[in-house]
């Protein structure tokens, strides 16, 4: 009995273990999108990482994430929030901008 417990105890903390291995591998950023801006409209991650974009829209309008460098194209519906995977970029700086509203939603992202 005793033997038993304690290997399940052992085989809960390998899944315990690999599953934060997994979930520091990765940075999720938020990026928020509330009077046709983004907010924060700079943002600094860490190069070479598995980079998550986490934008949500908080305006009664589409919009559209768009990053020609990024090589990435995105609608966000009003209300709804999307996760645009980047992968690990190389260190530099990616300007994006919301298509619809592209004279005020604008922002970089910087990778260190
Ligand atoms: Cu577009």
């Amino acid at each position: 009995m005793l033997k038993r417990s304690a290997a399940a105890f052992l085989a809960l903390g390998l899944l315990v273990a690999s599953g934060s291995a997994n979930a520091a591998d990765e940075t999720v950023v938020r990026l928020t999108i509330k009077d046709h801006k983004f907010i924060p409209d700079r943002l600094e991650v860490p190069a070479k990482t598995k980079i998550v974009l986490v934008i949500k829209n908080e305006d009664a309008e589409p919009e559209e994430f768009e990053s020609p460098k990024l090589k990435r194209e995105k609608i966000v519906h009003p209300g709804a929030e999307i996760r645009v995977i980047l992968g690990r970029i190389d260190p530099g700086e990616y300007p994006f901008f919301g298509e619809y509203h592209e004279a005020t939603a604008k922002g970089v992202l910087i990778a260190k």
